[in-house]
C-alpha cells in the first residue's frame, strides 16, 4: 500500500495499491492504482486550482463533540446509551475518568449511540472505528465528529479496533463493548 502517489483532495490522504517485482536485484513497480475507486464521475481541474481543508475546524461548540479527554464520558437514557468519546493516537477514550477508558459496558437490547471526535488536528490522521460483530464501521477524519448507532441484541464480549492506518501505534488503537445479558 502507498500513500501520496496521488494528488490529496481532502483531510484523508489518497491510498494505492503497488503491484512491486521482487525477483531481480531491483524492486520494480509494475502497476499502481488507487484503493477502491468508485469513478462514477471524474473531471480534470489544474492541481494549483484546488485548495482542500486537511484538517476540520476545531468546532468546540458542535453538538456531542468531546476535546478533552477528562470530558470522555458515558450517559444512560433510559434504554439508550451515549457515549460521548475521542479518537486519538492510538486509542479510544470512552470514559475520561475511569479506570479502563476504552471500555463500554451495555445491556442486552440497549440501544448504543457512539458520537466520536478525532480530536488528532494533523493532516491524514483518520481513524476509523468498527464493532465487527455488529457489522458497524465508520471512518472519523481529523477534527470530524461523527455517530454510530445500534441497538446491542448479542450478549459478550466484543473488540472495537480503528480500521484505518493511524500511526505506527494503529494496532493498538481499540477497545471493548461488553454487552451483559437480560
Ligand atoms: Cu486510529
Amino acid at each position: 500500500i502507498a500513500k501520496d502517489s496521488y494528488l490529496s483532495v481532502g483531510p484523508s490522504h489518497p491510498e494505492s495499491m503497488q503491484l512491486i517485482d521482487l525477483t531481480g536485484s531491483k524492486m520494480k513497480v509494475i502497476q499502481t492504482a488507487p484503493v477502491d475507486p468508485e469513478p462514477h464521475y471524474a473531471q480534470i481541474i489544474k492541481a494549483d486550482k484546488i485548495k482542500t481543508i486537511e484538517v476540520l475546524p476545531k468546532d468546540e461548540k458542535r453538538p456531542n463533540s468531546v476535546w478533552k479527554q477528562e470530558d470522555a464520558r458515558i450517559e444512560r437514557k433510559g434504554n439508550e446509551v451515549h457515549v460521548y468519546g475521542i479518537a486519538m493516537r492510538s486509542k479510544f477514550i470512552f470514559d475520561g475518568k475511569a479506570e479502563r477508558k476504552d471500555v463500554v459496558t451495555v445491556k442486552q437490547g440497549d440501544k448504543v449511540i457512539f458520537h466520536l471526535t478525532n480530536i488528532d488536528l494533523d493532516e491524514d490522521i483518520t481513524h476509523g472505528f468498527a464493532v465487527n460483530a455488529y457489522n458497524q464501521n465508520m471512518e472519523i477524519q481529523p477534527g470530524e465528529t461523527k455517530t454510530m448507532e445500534f441497538v446491542a441484541d448479542k450478549a459478550g464480549t466484543y473488540p472495537i479496533y480503528c480500521t484505518n492506518f493511524c500511526s505506527a501505534l494503529h494496532q493498538e488503537m481499540s477497545g471493548y463493548l461488553l454487552v451483559e445479558p437480560k
